[in-house]
């Protein structure tokens, strides 16, 4: 049964009629550009195949309800009270047990959506989702979550609203409502992602533009290694990692890390302790190795990528300090078959690496990870291609 199928068939069994409409967003791939986006920096990922689908339809009573098949339990919350659920602390309806961790996400974008909007609105809603995308593994099942939730809501209740307005409504549902204190890179490619395409986001203007990727043209295939070290970025060191950019660019004295260039490098390790100066070292250099990354798809192609892509990965291992040993293990055995470029991708501390490799090499690359996997004694890592694919749409 497809995700699709599966979303609508929760749906009937619900409430016992057909959904109004069903809505997808994908999950993504980031190629390059980690922890710059809440630094106002660059970043260039894409969005992939594998999708959420929000099956929806109205009720009378100004009741919320949300079902998903990843938890039996459906939630169900009067739209009056989503203010008070998701108003205080970020995350506190979450930590208190108020709602589960999953629902938070749809519960969240119909809050921030209507209070985006500006309307008041009392006709409730009846919301049954599914996904295909990976949870746990970096490539955003939580933006697939809010893209699909934001696209179907605001078609159902007339919200009037854009897909950047979208995407700003998903991270104000996963920064407030679930408390992970993410940038918008995730939404962004969730919702505007196009076939074939990177999306090149400037997250302090929010100017996007496409970048022809032409993996297949080449011969290429993305494929992604998801580790099973699954990770979360309401705790730990996602939150730890942004604090010290936070310090860094105040004592820099500049707005965002974004305000930074290579050139300044050097002062501004004169004025760093050594761990803060690396942090900021990341995201410096990240920004920049995203400019040249989308200056040479342009001029030479994907082919040409791999460089940029090792230098990010050696940065976040030892620099940012974000990656793991079956991450490190998963990029160097991908070289090693014969990628041409590998990286951890997303926030890191677990999820997946990808590798870009030659397509008729898709087999041999992945026997030569899983027998390094084997031999370090890490779990298999479950291992797929993907492809640059479109962003929100109505599917129903
Ligand atoms: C996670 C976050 F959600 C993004 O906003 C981004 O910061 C990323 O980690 C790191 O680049 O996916």
């Amino acid at each position: 049964m497809t995700a699709l199928s599966r979303a609508t068939e929760l749906f009937g069994r619900m409430t016992g009629y057909a959904p109004t409409r069903v809505w997808s967003a994908p999950g993504r791939v980031n190629l390059i550009g980690e922890h710059t986006d809440y630094n106002e920096g660059f970043v260039l990922p894409f969005a992939i195949e594998h999708r959420t689908y929000a099956a929806v339809g109205h009720r009378g009573d100004g009741i919320i309800r949300v079902a998903s098949t990843f938890d039996d339990s459906p939630v169900e919350v009067a739209l009056v009270e989503l203010s008070a659920l998701f108003g205080g602390a970020p995350g506190e309806a979450v930590r208190s047990g108020s709602v589960p961790e999953w629902a938070a996400y749809p519960l969240g974008v119909a809050w921030a959506g209507l209070a985006f909007a500006g309307t008041p609105h009392t006709s409730g809603v009846d919301i049954a989702i599914s996904s295909d995308v990976p949870i746990g593994a970096g490539l955003s099942s939580s933006a697939a979550i809010e893209g699909a939730a934001a696209g179907a809501l605001n078609d159902l209740w007339l919200l009037g609203l854009d897909p950047l307005d979208m995407a700003k409504i998903g991270r104000t549902a996963e920064n407030q409502a679930v408390g992970a204190p993410t940038g918008i890179m995730d939404q962004v490619a969730s919702i505007m992602g196009e076939n074939d395409a990177a999306t090149f986001l400037d997250c302090r203007s929010l100017e996007t533009q496409g970048v022809d990727l032409g993996f297949a043209r080449e011969g290429l295939s993305v494929l992604v290694i998801d580790t099973h070290v699954s990770h979360s970025h309401a705790t730990g060191g996602y939150r730890d990692r942004r604090d010290a950019c936070m310090r860094a660019a105040e004592t820099l004295d500049v707005a965002a890390l974004r305000d930074v260039t290579t050139g300044d490098l050097e002062r501004a390790s004169a004025q760093l302790d050594d761990v803060t100066f690396r942090r900021a070292r990341h995201v410096v250099t990240e920004n920049q190795r995203v400019l040249d990354a989308v200056d040479t798809l342009r001029a030479e192609g994907p082919r040409a990528l791999g460089g940029l892509l090792v230098a990010s990965h050696v940065s976040m291992r030892d620099d940012f300090e974000i990656s793991t040993p079956e991450l490190d293990l998963a990029v160097e055995s991908a070289l090693a078959a014969g990628a041409l470029g590998a990286r951890m991708t997303g926030g890191g501390f677990g999820g997946a690496a990808i590798a870009i490799v030659e397509s008729d090499r898709v087999g041999e690359t992945t026997a030569a990870i899983a027998a390094a996997f084997a031999d370090a004694d890490f779990t298999d890592p479950h291992q797929f291609t993907v492809v640059p694919s479109h962003g929100v749409l109505r599917d129903v």
